[in-house]
């Protein structure tokens, strides 16, 4: 299995990091830590240095009830911090958004990825064309509603089955409007219109997921199902986004979207090594 992105063919022999950067005053976990490009920059550095293989920089929370910005103050936001960024990593950097008018402004600087979480809804057909004319990578995130309004939305019969529906319908979509499926890949949208039984039910079942003919991508990092208790900060929960992460990891999943790298990698490098351990026959044979 591979995915286009612009000049570049990603193998997916083995599961990829995409690092988390966002610069926004109000993301639920990192939002403020970057105020300035130069320490965003610096952070896309060290992340690489950690083993990042994708950087995903977003200026736009989509955190529950986040406020919605316009894409004039997204680019104001994105573009100085994209400069220093491609300046100085060599991975490949992956913009979160869902305004074709951003992507754009960021596919022109060198960006080689569109993250767009409302799968194609907000700007539909102007978002496809991008990609198919650019020929960037394009990551198609299942949600319903926007930030005000999915929690409420989150009912479903049997939420894996809906899901990969929705995203089915989305990647038929985007192919009839000229993307290549090679571009493509899915994402479940782990607490966006979720409940947190859902999004375990989500995990418990992603191969399900990865039996549709796209890469998956899971982004479980420091979600709020995830909180051990009501008190534990986004930051402290990097020990259960590894557990999770691992978990998506030998379901099948072939890219990771977390915050820490370090920590991270070696879970995925340990869910991989125990997915690709061939069963020996005396396993099955009792002594
Ligand atoms: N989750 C968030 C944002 N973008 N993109 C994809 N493809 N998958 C995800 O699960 C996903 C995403 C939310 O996390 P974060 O960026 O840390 O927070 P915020 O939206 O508050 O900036």
């Amino acid at each position: 299995m591979v995915w286009k992105i612009r000049g570049r063919v990603l193998t997916l022999e083995r599961t990829l990091i995409m690092g988390i950067l966002n610069i926004t005053p109000d993301s639920f976990s990192d939002g403020g830590d970057y105020p300035t490009p130069e320490k965003a920059a610096f952070r896309a550095v060290e992340m690489e240095s950690q083993g990042a293989d994708i950087l995903d920089l977003g200026a736009e929370s989509t955190r529950p009830g986040a406020e919605p910005i316009s894409a004039d103050a997204e680019i104001r936001r994105l573009l100085p911090v994209l400069d220093q960024v491609l300046s100085k990593v060599s991975i490949p950097v992956s913009i979160d958004t869902a305004k074709a008018e951003v992507a754009e402004a960021c596919l022109k600087k060198g960006a080689a990825i569109i993250n767009d979480v409302s799968g194609l809804e907000v700007s539909g057909r102007k978002m496809a064309d991008l990609a198919r004319e650019t020929g960037a990578g394009l990551v198609l995130m299942h949600r319903r509603g926007n930030p005000k309004t999915m929690q409420s939305l989150a009912i479903y019969g049997d939420v894996v089955k809906e899901v990969v529906s929705e995203l089915i319908r989305t990647a038929e979509q985007a192919k009839s409007w000229g993307v290549d499926p090679a571009q493509i890949v899915l994402d479940p949208g782990f607490g966006f219109a979720k409940t947190s039984e859902q999004n375990f039910e989500m995990l418990e079942r992603f191969e399900e997921f990865c039996n549709l003919g796209y890469p998956v991508l899971a982004g479980v990092s420091r979600k709020s199902f995830l909180a051990l208790s009501a008190e534990q900060i986004p930051k402290n929960r990097d020990s259960a986004t590894a557990a999770a992460s691992a978990a998506a990891v030998l379901k099948g999943a072939k890219i990771i979207r977390v915050h820490e790298i370090s920590g991270l990698k070696e879970a995925v490098r340990t869910a991989e090594k125990i997915k690709n351990t061939a069963r020996g026959e005396e396993q099955h044979v009792r002594a």
